[in-house]
């Protein structure tokens, strides 16, 4: 079974990366052959500092082991160490819908964020497809807010293969049961993210404990008292899914233990699980990042590993798409 997901170096990863992301990828990791990478290409598409994203694809090589991934066992690589990137997705725009990726819901609220809107921001969805078939993935562990954009890739991997003969593995994404999308505490309809959520409501990897406490102490709740899940109850049912996640335990289980708690006890509770839970990730993010020779040596031993597994796919595209080689 080949396992790939992607992962973006365009700020401080969140609770909400790391219940979509990291743990799936430490639990996936074991199921088979699995890529991760660190898609730096991608964070070009929006404003962001050059000067930074060099340390950022450093933090995250880190946080990625640090948050369980074994880099002997996976490839584990930054996206614009392996050219075969920018290359598939030119190929592959050739049978990208322009009217499909008009309409992908991350590019209309990401571009209504920016003053200018890259041609990048508009393509991302043919990178990323770019990204995963490249590997032959089966499975893509994403967390709901990549749900449309691995059903783009689904498509052009199908258009691919009909047009130019099968080259390509459809791929399935595989989306956590509990977290599959953590709300901004502050705003619980809208998505905690790396950019774009209130900084009050986004928990962060590295926050110091006391900033973890004093986010739940003030996330915002609903009306009623008891701590239960439901469509009238978006700010709880968030913080029961992060209490489940935090803790490994169902969220039935939690309303069960916290039902008639009161929400400022609860609040107070998974405030000090998600510390727990972030402790040892912390620590062992600060030996890692103390040594930025052996995460550049790491990150070029990823890179030749996906250099050698994405060759053969790349070659197949050209030939099945009639290009003259030279052999
Ligand atoms: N709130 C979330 N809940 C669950 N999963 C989430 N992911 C992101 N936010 C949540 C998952 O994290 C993985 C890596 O995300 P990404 O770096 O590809 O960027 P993104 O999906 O665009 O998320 P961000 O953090 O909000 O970044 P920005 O602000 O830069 O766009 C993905 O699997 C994603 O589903």
């Amino acid at each position: 079974m080949r396992i790939f997901s992607g992962i973006k170096p365009s700020g401080d990863p969140t609770l909400g990366n790391y219940s979509g992301g990291f743990r799936q990828y430490a639990a996936t990791q074991e199921m088979g052959d699995a890529y991760f990478c660190i898609v730096d290409l991608h964070a070009i598409t929006v404003e962001y500092d050059p000067a930074d994203l060099h340390e950022r694809t450093l933090d995250l090589f880190a946080m990625l082991v640090a948050t369980g991934l074994d880099p002997d066992r996976s490839t584990v690589f930054a996206q614009s160490h392996v050219t075969a990137h920018a290359e598939a997705s030119w190929l592959l725009s050739a049978v990208t819908s322009y009217g499909q990726l008009g309409r992908m819901t991350q590019f209309k609220e990401k571009g209504s964020r920016q003053d200018f809107v890259s041609a990048a921001l508009f393509n991302y969805p043919i990178l990323m497809s770019g990204d995963i078939l490249l590997y032959q993935a089966d499975i893509v562990p994403i967390g709901d807010d990549q749900r449309q954009h691995l059903e783009l890739a689904r498509d052009v991997a199908e258009r691919f293969n009909t047009r130019f003969g099968e080259v390509f593995t459809v791929p399935e994404g595989v989306y956590p049961e509990v977290g599959a999308r953590i709300m901004d505490l502050q705003d619980p309809l809208g998505k905690m993210g790396k950019t774009g959520s209130s900084e009050q409501g986004t928990v962060r990897l590295l926050d110091a404990p006391d900033a973890i406490r004093r986010k739940f102490r003030t996330a915002v709740t609903d009306s009623g008292r008891e701590v239960r899940r439901g469509p009238d109850k978006p700010g709880i049912s968030n913080l029961i899914d992060i209490m489940s996640v935090a803790t490994g335990t169902t969220p039935d289980a939690v309303e069960a233990e916290y039902g008639d708690a009161g929400y400022g006890a609860f609040k107070q509770a998974v405030g000090e699980a998600v510390v727990a839970l972030l402790e040892p990730v912390q620590q062992r993010y600060a030996e890692l990042r103390g040594d930025d020779g052996e995460l550049l040596r790491l990150l070029g031993q990823g890179a030749e590993k996906a250099r050698a597994a994405s060759a053969p796919t790349l070659e197949r595209m050209y030939e099945a798409m009639g290009f003259a080689r030279l052999r």
